[in-house]
């Protein structure tokens, strides 16, 4: 008999990603049977209202996952490598946030526009892509099945509240301190875990996570390897420059694809594009319009503009690529995960 309602964990419930989890999960009405919200020791006892009930914030632990069908996760990779296997192993489907498993050739790693027929082959772990790499592979979708894509140059603006609620704290902070003459304490971006912290405020970072020894950082090679994974095409070739910028919410991304095929117009790229599955098409110069991440805070879609033609390359393209970092690039698309799955009979 198919199951009709759904027992859920969301491991990280208390963060920037865990509470829109819980609001989609709300507004989406759901299936769900019981919901367990999981933190750390420093949330734990908190009550969150869902649905009109009240929930009390457990520890996450190996005891966590008896009886839950599907397990969020989004509390860090360290905490994934740790919990997400036992909650497989217990029963669980876990669709996890973090970068922890995206790499694993046995976990799909999933945009639903793009490869929900991938779920078909999982193991009990599903990888949801990082914020960049789904807003990117949204867009890019329409225009990769109709013209093939073969090269992609990405330079991103990120917002702040992709590295979580604390950075979000602090560029506030830094706000105040530099309105009100005073030295701007910067101690978690770029990243919290390196040598070396600069104000957000007023600036910019060309610095999303580590960096490896190719010079890259962190984020730009997640961009470059999940992408190609998304596509199933490592034949794909791909550079990013991934930095912060001083915004709340919403990623934006300037693209430039070459495309496989000669001959194609601009119009003919916006016309995929105003029937793709998860864009908005916000492209016309007389009007001065074109999306931006104020616009785009809070809503479902990823929002394409400023298309234009390369002067010296017939087959280059440069776009504006706009999401909601916290919605199509973690929550939402997780929640869509979950969903393809349960209308796939997948869980
Ligand atoms: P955040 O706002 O800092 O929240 C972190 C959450 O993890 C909180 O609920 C925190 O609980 C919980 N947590 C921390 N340490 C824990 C532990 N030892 N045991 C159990 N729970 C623990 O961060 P966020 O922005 O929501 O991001 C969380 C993670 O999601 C990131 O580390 C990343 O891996 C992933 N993420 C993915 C994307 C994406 O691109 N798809 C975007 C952003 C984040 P407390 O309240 O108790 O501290
Ligand atoms: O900085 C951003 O805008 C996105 C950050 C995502 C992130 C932050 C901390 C750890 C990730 C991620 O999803 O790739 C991770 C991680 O799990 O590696």
């Amino acid at each position: 008999m198919v199951k009709k309602v759904y027992n859920v964990a969301i491991v990280g419930a208390t963060g920037a990603v865990g509470q829109r989890i819980m609001d989609i999960l709300q507004d989406k009405n759901f299936p769900i049977g019981e919901l367990k919200l999981l933190s750390s020791e420093r949330s734990a006892g908190k009550k969150i209202m869902f649905n009109d009930q009240e929930i009390t914030v457990e520890v996450a632990s190996e005891n966590s996952f008896s009886g839950v069908d599907i397990a969020f996760f989004s509390a860090g990779g360290e905490i994934s490598t740790t919990l997400a296997p036992i909650a497989v192993k217990q029963g669980a489907i876990v669709i996890d946030n973090t970068s922890a498993y995206r790499m694993d050739e046995s976990v799909p790693l999933i945009v639903p526009e793009v490869n929900s027929d991938d779920l078909k082959e999982h193991q009990g772990m599903i990888a949801n892509p990082n914020c960049s790499t789904i807003q990117m592979a949204v867009a890019l979708q329409p225009i990769k099945e109709s013209f093939g894509v073969n090269r992609i140059v990405v330079s991103t603006y990120q917002a702040v509240s992709g590295a979580g609620l604390a950075a979000e704290k602090e560029l506030e902070n830094q706000t105040k301190q530099y309105i009100n003459d005073e030295e701007m304490s910067a101690e978690i971006l770029p990243v919290g875990s390196d040598k070396k912290h600069f104000p957000i405020a007023y600036n910019a970072l060309p610095q999303i996570d580590v960096f490896e020894d190719n010079g890259y950082t962190a984020e730009e090679m997640k961009m470059i390897n999940e992408t190609k994974k998304i596509f199933n095409d490592e034949t794909m070739s791909i550079a990013a420059t991934c930095v912060r910028l001083p915004i709340v919410t919403s990623h934006s991304e300037s693209i430039y694809i070459e495309i496989d095929q000669k001959g194609v117009s601009v119009a003919q790229i916006r016309e995929v594009l105003e029937d793709a599955e998860g864009v908005v098409l916000q492209d016309d110069p007389n009007t001065q319009t074109y999306p931006t991440p104020l616009a785009a805070t809070n809503k479902e879609p990823i929002f394409v503009g400023r298309i234009r033609k390369d002067l010296d390359n017939e087959r280059g393209f440069h776009m504006w690529v706009v999401g909601d970092n916290l919605l199509k690039g973690a929550a939402l698309n997780t929640v869509q995960i979950a969903q393809s799955l349960i209308e796939n009979k997948l869980v």
